[in-house]
Formats: structure tokens, sequence, C-alpha cells
């Protein structure tokens, strides 16, 4: 990949994973308003959650490229950024499964708190423009029933998922306070859409579903989430990096509607596959379980223009329909590792509910 005159080159972390791809391939394609402005290099481990197949059909385009490799490798990190083509970095890479983060914290502090100091020190000496660092809602914690978090809401970690990113906000606010470093976080809420690893909720129980396997709901099912469709997230981080204001905060999250009971998510997908009820299991709980998210998204909309424009009944119908079209790509996912943390995280619990 050659740099345009009047492009500008920026390295995506984290990209072959559910929003780093979604984000690249709709940066690279029509619908994106700036999409002959930008050239995107994805950096990625290729983890269990990593895969080139999320990224398959760009390989051809002149404007894409793709390196592996860990965001802690210093390094590597300071070959890609010294020949100063790269002029930001939108950091997506994390370890992002809060179950996984229950049985294994130690590989959230590396990645997450590590791997975001690393890129941060590099964007800094390598003179980079802007770095627009991915987060998340659940640095808030947990809402009761009522209330909405806003970008001052105090953060209060419930998991080591949550508590590693609540630390890589602050350190990328922190290199703005010190340093002047043009950084800007974006907290959004539960994405969902096309290639999301089945692991997480709605993706886990389509696949299950289509399988007819057991839906393991997590307690009594009245945890709310706030969905919001992957491509209204890209959409908000390109007016974050477009126009975002350094050392500012920046909350994304679904419209009031998209706020919903994991169960009523859980009966939608059954509905729309028209599988049975009898698939769902209620299951022990999550340890740390946060209860409600629900995003104030006044100051994006207010700055940057940028609200949520799929409903979650258009979004969830698309996602399905992907799933279905797209057997192969949850095939070759759900193999080897991923199947030794299902069998540890559902395997018990599913055997004490059909007790
Ligand atoms: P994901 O787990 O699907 O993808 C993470 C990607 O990072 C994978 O491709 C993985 O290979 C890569 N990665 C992991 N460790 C790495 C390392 N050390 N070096 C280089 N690459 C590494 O995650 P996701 O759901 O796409 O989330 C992306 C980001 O968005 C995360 O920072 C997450 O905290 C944030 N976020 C996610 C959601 C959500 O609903 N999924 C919501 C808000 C914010
Ligand atoms: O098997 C399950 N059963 C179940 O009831 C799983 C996987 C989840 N759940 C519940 C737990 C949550 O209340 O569904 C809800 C959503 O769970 P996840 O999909 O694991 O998402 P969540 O824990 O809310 O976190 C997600 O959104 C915020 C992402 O994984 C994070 O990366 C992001 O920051």
């Amino acid at each position: 990949m050659s740099k345009q005159k009047n492009v500008k080159k920026i390295l995506v972390t984290g990209g072959a994973g559910f929003i780093g791809s979604n984000f690249t391939r709709w940066m690279l394609s029509s619908d994106c308003p700036s999409n002959n402005k930008y050239e995107i290099v994805v950096l990625d481990a290729l983890t269990y959650a990593g895969n080139l197949g999320n990224l398959k059909g760009l390989e051809s385009t002149n404007s894409f490229e793709f390196v592996k490799g860990d965001i802690r490798d210093e390094v590597l990190i300071n070959n890609l950024l010294k020949a100063g083509e790269i002029s930001a970095i939108v950091h997506f890479a994390a370890e992002s499964h809060v179950d996984r983060s229950i049985v294994d914290p130690l590989s959230f502090v590396r990645t997450n708190v590590e791997g975001t100091q690393v890129l941060l020190h590099a964007a800094r000496m390598n003179k980079l423009e802007k770095f627009i660092h991915i987060s998340t809602d659940e640095v808030y914690g947990s809402l009761g029933p009522t209330g909405s978090f806003v970008e001052t809401t105090p953060l209060d970690p419930s998991s080591a998922y949550s508590a590693s990113k609540a630390a890589s906000d602050l350190l990328a606010l922190a290199a703005y306070r010190t340093h002047g470093q043009h950084v800007c976080v974006t907290r959004c809420t539960n994405n969902y859409g096309p290639y999301q690893f089945p692991e997480k909720l709605i993706p886990l129980f389509i696949n299950n579903a289509l399988n007819d396997k057991p839906l393991p709901l997590y307690g009594n099912g009245k945890n709310i989430r706030s969905w919001l469709y992957v491509d209204d997230h890209s959409d908000a981080i390109l007016r974050v990096l477009e126009n975002g204001r350094a050392g500012e905060v920046y909350n994304i999250g679904g419209s009031s509607s998209a706020e919903i009971e994991n169960k009523d998510v859980t009966v939608k997908i059954l509905k729309e596959l028209g599988k049975p009820s009898t698939l769902i299991r209620h299951v022990e709980d999550r340890l740390g379980h946060d209860l409600r998210y629900s995003v104030d998204y006044t100051k994006i909309k207010q700055e940057l223009g940028w609200e949520p424009k799929v409903s979650f009944d258009d979004g969830i119908k698309k996602t399905i329909a992907w799933y279905l079209a797209n057997n192969d790509w949850s095939k070759s996912v759900l193999s080897g590792e991923y199947l030794n943390f299902y069998d540890l995280n559902y395997s018990a619990r599913l055997k004490k509910a059909a007790n």
C-alpha cells in the first residue's frame, strides 16, 4: 500500500475482531461519507476472537493492509509508526468478554492496560495527530432501575474487563493532560451485528437456536442492555475521529426503545428463527452481573450530530439474516479454544439447570 496524496492513513488495532472489522469495512465502503479520504492498516494479534475471515474481500483493496502483531510489541509498533505515514490510531484491540475476565483477569490487564499504554506512548513519540480510544459504557458500572450514564458519571466498574477498560481510559486521558496529546475516548453501549464472535449474547443465542441447543439465560433474564447496531457505532467513531475535541469523552448509545431485558431479546431471536421457547434455560447468574446500562448520548448528538439510525427490530433481523447466510463463518470460528471455554462456562450451569 502506498499512501495517496490527500488521503490519511490510519492504524486500526483489533481490526480483525467484531467491531474493528465492521469499522474497517464500513470506512472503506460507499456507506461511509469519507470513504475516499482514508487508507487503513489493521494491526491484530489474531487471538481466539480475531479472524482474517472477518476482513475477507478487502485483501485486494489498495487502501487496506493487514499486519499481524501484538499491541504490546513496542518494536513492532514503532516500526509501523516511524515512517510518518500513519496519522492516527483508532484503538479497538482488547480482551472483550466479561465472562472470560472472571476466570482469567490477568490477560485483560496485560492487553487492555499495558497494550493501550504502549500505543499511547508510541503515538506520542512518533507525533501522530490523533488517538481514538474505543471504550465501553461498562466502565460506569451498573445502573438501578432508572437514570442514564453521562460522561461525568463516576467510574465504578464491576468486572476485571470493565476495570481494565477504565484503567486504559484513564491512561488515555492522562496522556492528554500531561502531554497535550490529541486523545478522544468513546464509551459505547452493547453492539450487535455481523461477525460478532458467538460468545456474546446475541450471536451465541442465534447459533445455539439454529442448532437446537439450549440458550443459557443468566439469572432471571431481567438484566437490561442498550443495543446499538455496529454500523451506527462506526459512524459515531468517524465523527469523533474527524471532529472530536482533544481530551474529551463521548458516550455512544442506543435509542430508548433499544433498552431491552435479556429475556425479551431471547424471545425476539427465537421468534425470528421460528424456534420454540423451550430452548431457554435459566442458568446460574454471572458473578458481579451488572443490572442495567443506559447511555445518554446528548453530547455527541449536540457536538457532532450523531444519533443511532438502525432500530433494534431492523438490526436484529439483518443480523439474524447474516448468521443464516454465513453458517460457514460460524463453523470456522466455533472451534478448539472456543469449545473449551464454552464447556468451562456453560456445562455445569446447564447441568444444574436441568436438575
Ligand atoms: P473482539 O473481542 O471481537 O475483538 C478484539 C480484537 O482484538 C480481536 O481481533 C483480537 O484478535 C484483537 N486483540 C486482542 N488482543 C490483542 C493484542 N494484544 N494485540 C493485538 N490485537 C489484539 O472485541 P469487540 O467486541 O470487537 O470490541 C472491540 C473494542 O470495542 C474493545 O476495546 C471493546 O472494549 C470495545 N467495546 C465493545 C463493545 C461490544 O459490545 N462488543 C461495546 C463497547 C465497546
Ligand atoms: O450466555 C449468556 N447468557 C446471558 O444471559 C451470555 C453470554 C450473556 N448473557 C447476558 C449477560 C448480559 O446481561 O446477556 C447480557 C449481554 O452479555 P454479553 O453479550 O456478554 O455482553 P456484556 O457483558 O453486556 O458486555 C458487552 O457489551 C459491552 C461486550 O461484551 C463488551 O465488550 C462491551 O464493552
